[in-house]
């Protein structure tokens, strides 16, 4: 696309307009995937990396990455919304619902609180109400779009809750911590707002 850049920039920007009702409020669609990360890549060993649900009573149940391969796995379609306000739709995924941990977890003795703190490698956390992750609202993904996660997008494997603002899904998770009481996250701590639900527009603590 040499030549004019004025027309060349106007002819990309113009995209068909989004399907009515698809789009939450101040959000735009992109056909990019945009990277976001607040830190360094980590890259660890598949050998060593392991997936930890614990309670608060210290009761923990653990999958190896083989494992997490073994269980029964999905393939979600879903729309992903970013709180920086880009919005990406029919992102293609494959992994292992949460559901199908929490189970797991119920049966080998791990008590069932009322939130979530997704913890990751590099220190990032995100805080959920446990509603939020069961009932086929969350998995933890190691595919995307029929090729393995890419480390930049959370590789080898990160929480996907597609119905709020995606930096809820953690990237490069190891674990969830179910808690009795809420425990603001990483973005949470830094006024961003607890919730996180792109349809009431919920970016920063005080938005309604
Ligand atoms: N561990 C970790 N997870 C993370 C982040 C991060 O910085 N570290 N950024 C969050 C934010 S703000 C967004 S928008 C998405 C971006 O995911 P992507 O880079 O695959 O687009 O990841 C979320 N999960
Ligand atoms: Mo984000």
């Amino acid at each position: 696309m040499a030549g004019n850049p004025f027309i060349a920039r106007g002819f990309h920007s113009r995209r068909p307009a989004a399907p009515p009702g698809r789009l939450p409020p101040g959000q735009y669609e992109t056909r990019d995937f945009p990277v976001l990360s607040a830190g360094p890549t980590p890259r660890p060993p598949l050998a060593a990396w392991d997936f930890t649900i614990r309670d608060s009573e210290g009761h923990s149940v653990r999958w190896s990455w083989d494992d997490l391969r073994a269980l029964p796995r999905e393939t979600p379609t879903a729309d992903i919304h970013c709180v920086t306000k880009w919005s990406k739709f029919d992102t293609k995924w494959e992994g292992v619902s949460v559901d199908t941990l929490l189970a797991a977890a119920r049966s080998a003795g791990v008590a069932s609180n009322p939130f979530v703190l997704a913890v990751s490698d590099g220190g990032y956390t995100t805080n959920l109400p446990l509603a939020d992750v069961t009932d086929g609202k969350a998995w933890i993904a190691f595919g995307y779009g029929g090729e393995p996660l890419a480390p930049e997008h959370g590789g080898p494997a990160r929480l996907l809750v597609p119905h709020l603002y995606f930096w809820k899904s953690a990237k490069w998770i190891r674990g969830l911590r179910l808690l009795p009481d809420d425990q603001p996250g990483f973005w949470e701590q830094l006024g961003y707002h607890n919730y996180g639900d792109p349809w009431r527009e919920q970016r920063y603590q005080g938005d309604p």
